[in-house]
């Protein structure tokens, strides 16, 4: 099939929106594109009432702060008041898995949970495009937001409508060619691009992949995601004492996120052949019994400059422990330490 070249120049963009691009691309963003806030707004309104419908159905689970920030989500100018585009940006992040396969050896962790907070070097990386495209036109007076998932903003929306990817079955934004190892960032403007929303067709087809292979079946439909059932929500978000018992909403020997529907899906097989043995080392240990041995203080500092922060000390020891449990080798945790110990 021929898949859509997103890397092509754009003819007829505004000179605001062809600079954008061109630093974006400079400075590594692998896609970028902007789309008009009041250009969007019919087709948006849609996305705002898939929002609703989710929320009614309580599909954010104990994420109460997207229920709170609805009315934000649904308009951005609620976020920055001159708002009147918004440009998006895609930086990849590696496709090697992070963590141990074999259940024996330890824990899985999510890809994007490699390397210092994404929240900040994507903001860092997009604010840094912005000052130099606002210092080389100083009339303009640009002004922005940088929101990487930091603000009530519906990112994959924007994304999408600025013709950055299609939104998949497995509600990831899908790149043709970088599939969806990718972060998003969206910066808020007080200047208009001229550009109405470009969408791309949705490349899903009749695969069903990920909608099979989600180990908790997560997906009650086809782009919709029960948050109550995710392992992703369950070991990052979820904040009770304990995990479901039931064997279904197992999180296997995931500690932090979870990357099946993504691994599964043919749109990231070519990255992730080609970067299997990349040279970017884990970040965070997996093996039992470095984990299990470790103290909160320890692990305190270890995720001080990762994503991973957000989950606290003793929701990460939640999350080993129910790893342990699951893990196929069925050994208790003192056995375990046992023989890591016997085999030093
Ligand atoms: C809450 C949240 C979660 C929740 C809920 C996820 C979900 N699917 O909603 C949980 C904790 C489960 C989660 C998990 C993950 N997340 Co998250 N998450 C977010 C967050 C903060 C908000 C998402 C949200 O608003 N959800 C509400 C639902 C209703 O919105 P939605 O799924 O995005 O769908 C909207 C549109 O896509 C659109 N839409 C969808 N389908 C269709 C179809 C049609 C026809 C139309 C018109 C519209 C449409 O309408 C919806 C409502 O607007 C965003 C950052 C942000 N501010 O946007 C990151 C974000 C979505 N997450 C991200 C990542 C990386 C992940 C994980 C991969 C992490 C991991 N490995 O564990 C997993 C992926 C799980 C999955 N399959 O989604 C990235 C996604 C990048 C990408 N390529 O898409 C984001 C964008 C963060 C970022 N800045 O990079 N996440
Ligand atoms: S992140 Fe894991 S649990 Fe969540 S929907 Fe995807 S495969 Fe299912
Ligand atoms: S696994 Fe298949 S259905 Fe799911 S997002 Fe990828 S291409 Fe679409």
């Amino acid at each position: 099939m021929a898949l859509p070249n997103t890397d092509a120049a754009k003819p007829g963009l505004s000179p605001l929106h062809a600079a954008l691009r061109e630093a974006a691309a400079r400075s590594g963003f692998i896609a970028s594109g902007g789309v008009d806030i009041s250009l969007a707004s019919a087709v948006f309104s849609e996305h705002v009432d898939r929002l609703d419908r989710w929320l009614e159905k309580g599909y954010h689970g104990t994420m109460e702060w997207i229920r709170r920030g609805r009315d934000r989500r649904a308009d951005p100018t609620q976020v920055f008041q001159d708002a009147q585009s918004i440009f998006c940006v895609l930086l990849p992040y590696s496709a090697k898995p992070h963590g141990r396969l074999d259940p024996n050896e330890g824990v899985r962790y999510a890809r994007y949970l490699k390397g210092s907070d994404y929240h900040e070097d994507v903001a860092a990386k997009l604010n840094r495009v912005l000052t130099e495209v606002a210092e080389a036109q100083p009339d303009l007076k640009l002004q922005w937001k940088t929101c990487v998932d930091t603000s009530a903003v519906l990112e994959r929306s924007w994304a999408y409508l600025a013709g950055l990817g299609w939104i998949g079955k497995n509600t990831l934004l899908i790149h043709p060619k970088w599939g969806s190892y990718h972060f998003i960032g969206a910066a808020l403007l007080n200047h208009a691009l001229d550009q109405a929303p470009n969408p791309m067709p949705n490349w899903c087809g009749s695969c069903e992949r990920c909608l099979k292979q989600c180990p908790t079946n997560a997906f009650p439909q086809a782009g919709i995601l029960d948050s109550n059932r995710c392992i992703s929500a369950l070991t990052l978000e979820n904040r009770s004492e304990t995990l479901p018992t039931q064997p279904e909403l197992s999180t296997g020997t995931w500690v932090a996120g979870c990357d099946i529907c993504q691994e599964v899906c043919p749109f990231n097989l070519k990255r992730s052949r080609s970067e299997m043995n990349d040279s970017i080392p884990d970040f965070h240990p997996s093996d039992w019994k470095t984990l299990m041995e470790e103290t909160e203080a320890d692990y305190r500092v270890r995720v001080k400059n990762s994503a991973l922060a957000r989950v606290k000390p003793q929701q990460f020891k939640r999350n080993l422990e129910a790893a342990a449990r699951n893990s196929q080798s069925q050994v208790s945790i003192e056995e375990k330490n046992h023989a890591s110990v016997k085999s030093e």
